[in-house]
C-alpha cells in the first residue's frame, strides 16, 4: 500500500528545505539502495515531427510555419531501430507530434504497423508517445506490442498548463494515461520546470504524479527557441536547471521504486553528470547520428557528434560509478510490473 498523499507532501516539502548538496546526495542513497548501480538507457526516434498541436513551448507547434518537416519511412525506422539496439540500447521510444496521417482514426494502422514491425524486428521493448489517443487505440498499441505509453502533463497545475498547452483538455490528458494502464501499458508522466512553477506547484505536481499509476516520471527543463512564448518565462537557465534537478531528487525520494530519466535532449551529454547526481536512473534520448532524426527540446544537439550514444553515456556513467544494467535485466523489470 502507497502512503496517503498528505505524508508525501510533508516528505516533499521537508526535503525541499534541506540544503541542495543534501537532497541530491540523499535522493542518491535512495536510488542506489533501490536499482544498486544500474541504470537503463533509452533509444529516441522521433518518427514524425508533424503536430496539430500549438504547445507554447514546443518548436514543433503548429504555429511555427519556418520548421521544416519530416516523417520516417517504416524502412529507416527499422534501420535506426537497429542501429540503436546493436549500440546497446533496452527500449525504443516512437515518439510523434500529434500527427493525424498517424492518429486519425482510419491512419491509425500506420501507427500500429510500425509498432509491431519494429517490436518483431528489433525485439526491444517499445514506448510509444503519441500525444493523446483514445482507450480503443492504447488498447492497439498495447496488441501491436508496445510495453509503454508516454503522455506529459507538463504541470499539474490547471492555470499554467492552460499556458503551456494552449486550447488543450487538461482532464482528457491525465484520462489517456490511466485508460493506458487499463489497457495494460506501463505509464510515463512528465513535467515541464522553468515556466514560472513556483514550489507549490512543483510540489502539487509531484504528488499528483504520486497518485497516479505511472511507472516512470520525469522532469525536463524548457528550452527556450525563437519560435516558443511560454508566457511566464522569464526563469534564467540556472533557475530552470535547478528546478529540474530539484525534481528528479524530489520524485526519487518520493518514488523510490519508479524509474526517472535523465534527458540527453536539454543539455546533450554534458548534462548527464548533473542528473545522475540529482537520482535519475534512465538516460533517455540516445539517437542515432547521421540519420537525420531530431531531438524534441534540443533538434541537433550532440546528435551528430555521437555524444547521444551508449558508448558515451557508458563512459560519463563509470565515471559516477554506475553501470548500464543488462538488456535482460530491464526485460526483467518490465515482466515484474506487468505481474504486479
Ligand atoms: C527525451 N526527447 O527523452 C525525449 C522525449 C518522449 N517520451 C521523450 C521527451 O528527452
Ligand atoms: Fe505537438 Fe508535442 Fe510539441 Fe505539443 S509538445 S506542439 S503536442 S509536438
Amino acid at each position: 500500500m502507497e502512503e496517503p498523499i498528505n505524508k508525501a507532501y510533508a516528505m516533499l516539502s521537508s526535503s525541499l528545505n534541506l540544503p541542495i548538496k543534501e537532497l541530491y546526495s540523499q535522493a542518491c542513497k535512495v536510488r542506489d539502495s533501490f536499482w544498486g548501480n544500474k541504470i537503463f538507457v533509452y533509444g529516441f526516434l522521433y518518427l514524425s515531427t508533424f503536430c496539430k498541436n500549438n504547445c507554447a513551448f514546443c518548436q514543433y507547434r503548429s504555429g511555427n510555419k519556418n520548421e521544416e518537416r519530416y516523417r520516417k519511412t517504416l524502412q529507416e525506422l527499422l534501420e535506426a531501430g537497429k542501429r540503436l539496439a546493436d549500440d546497446g540500447v533496452h527500449l525504443l521510444d516512437l515518439t510523434l507530434g500529434e500527427d493525424l496521417h498517424y492518429i486519425a482514426e482510419e491512419n491509425f494502422f500506420r501507427l500500429e504497423e510500425i509498432v509491431s514491425e519494429l517490436h518483431t524486428k528489433i525485439g526491444l521493448p517499445i514506448m510509444v508517445s503519441p500525444g493523446v489517443i483514445t482507450k480503443e487505440q492504447l488498447q492497439k498499441l498495447k496488441k501491436a506490442g508496445a510495453s509503454w505509453y508516454a503522455c506529459y502533463q507538463e504541470t499539474h497545475d490547471r492555470e499554467l498548463f492552460k499556458n503551456l498547452r494552449l486550447n488543450q483538455d487538461f482532464n482528457i490528458r491525465k484520462q489517456a494515461r490511466l485508460n493506458a494502464k487499463e489497457a495494460g501499458l506501463l505509464v510515463e508522466d512528465g513535467l515541464l520546470t522553468g515556466v514560472g512553477e513556483d514550489n507549490d506547484i512543483l510540489l502539487y505536481s509531484i504528488e499528483e504524479m504520486y497518485g497516479e499509476p505511472l511507472s516512470q516520471v520525469r522532469a525536463m527543463s524548457y528550452v527556450p527557441h525563437e519560435c516558443t512564448f511560454p508566457s511566464t518565462a522569464g526563469d534564467t537557465l540556472e533557475e530552470r536547471r535547478e528546478h529540474e534537478l530539484k525534481a528528479i531528487a524530489l520524485m526519487r525520494i518520493l518514488m523510490p521504486n519508479r524509474l526517472i530519466p535523465a534527458s540527453l535532449d536539454v543539455d546533450g551529454l554534458e548534462g548527464l553528470t548533473m542528473r545522475l547526481n540529482a537520482g535519475a536512473n534512465v538516460v533517455t534520448s540516445i539517437v542515432p547520428s547521421g540519420w537525420g532524426f531530431a531531438g524534441v527540446a534540443s533538434k541537433e544537439l550532440d546528435i551528430d557528434n555521437n555524444n547521444r550514444s551508449v558508448k558515451a553515456v557508458r563512459k560519463k556513467a563509470e565515471e559516477l560509478g554506475l553501470q548500464i544494467a543488462t538488456a535482460d535485466e530491464y526485460a526483467m523489470w518490465i515482466k515484474e510490473q506487468n505481474t504486479l
